[in-house]
């Protein structure tokens, strides 16, 4: 997968997409990431990228020009392009594994109070917001989507590191997980656990990832519908 973003804040991605996972996938070749400086699109002396908004108000907009040269000269043909605004639909593991089937992404990160209108209308393919709350700028969005579709490209996770059986795959978030010591400061692993009933233990994991589900995130279940255990089970018994 081919990534490329284009930002105001080139130096704020030194680091994070240096590391780990996202460091392997570069290093073998799985995403090819390069981060775009938006001044390289702006040619007046001042590289001016900015302007105040028409019909007053506080703050600066990105102007349309920069980003319009910097998009036709970055995307192809089978360029998703991505608007980074707390105005897009909000990002999550569905849309990571919908990036993630993609060739190409450019991310477009915001700066200042926003884009132009324009850059909206005609050159987003998509906007994605990672949360409600502001940030200063698009960058840490394009890091964090980066990552989230990064570990789900083939070959990225190793085969002992599952995208399949986490949170979210299931629409449920994930169940209690445990490891070795078996008992700690006297807070033991539960027996379920250790008996090695696979069937009985993948039964117990259900019902976990549903109870937590409903007690923390119920707005997940209506979402996606995820079946409760029984229905699960029965689906299975069915098989
Ligand atoms: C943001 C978000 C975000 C808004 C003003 C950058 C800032 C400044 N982007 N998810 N939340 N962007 O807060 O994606 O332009």
């Amino acid at each position: 997968m081919k990534i490329d973003v284009l930002t105001l804040f080139p130096g704020m991605f030194a680091g994070p997409l240096d590391e780990s996972m996202v460091k392997r996938a570069r290093d073998a070749g799985i995403l090819e990431l390069r981060i775009r400086y938006l001044r390289d699109y702006a040619h007046d002396r001042h590289k001016t990228v900015d302007d105040r908004p028409f019909g007053g108000g506080p703050g600066m907009l990105l102007k349309p020009e920069p980003v319009f040269e910097a998009v036709e000269d970055l995307a192809a043909a089978d360029t998703h392009v991505v608007l980074l605004t707390p105005a897009g639909r909000k990002f999550d593991q569905k849309i990571a594994r919908e990036l993630a089937g993609r060739e190409r992404l450019l991310l477009i990160c915001g700066s200042y109070e926003g884009f132009d209108e324009r850059i909206r209308e005609h050159l987003a393919d998509d906007e994605l917001s990672i949360g409600d709350y502001v940030l200063t700028n698009g960058a840490l969005p394009a890091m964090v989507i980066i990552d989230a579709v990064t570990r789900l490209l083939p070959g990225v996770l190793g085969d002992d590191e599952s995208a399949l059986d986490e949170s979210f795959s299931g629409g449920l978030i994930e169940y209690p997980q445990y490891t070795r010591p078996a008992e700690f400061r006297g807070w033991k692993v539960p027996e379920i656990l250790l008996s090695g009933h696979h069937a009985e233990i993948a039964k117990w994991r259900l019902e976990q990832a549903w109870q937590r589900t409903q007690q923390r995130r119920p707005d997940l279940i209506s979402e996606t519908g995820a079946a409760s255990p029984s229905v699960v089970r029965a689906k299975k018994d069915d098989l």
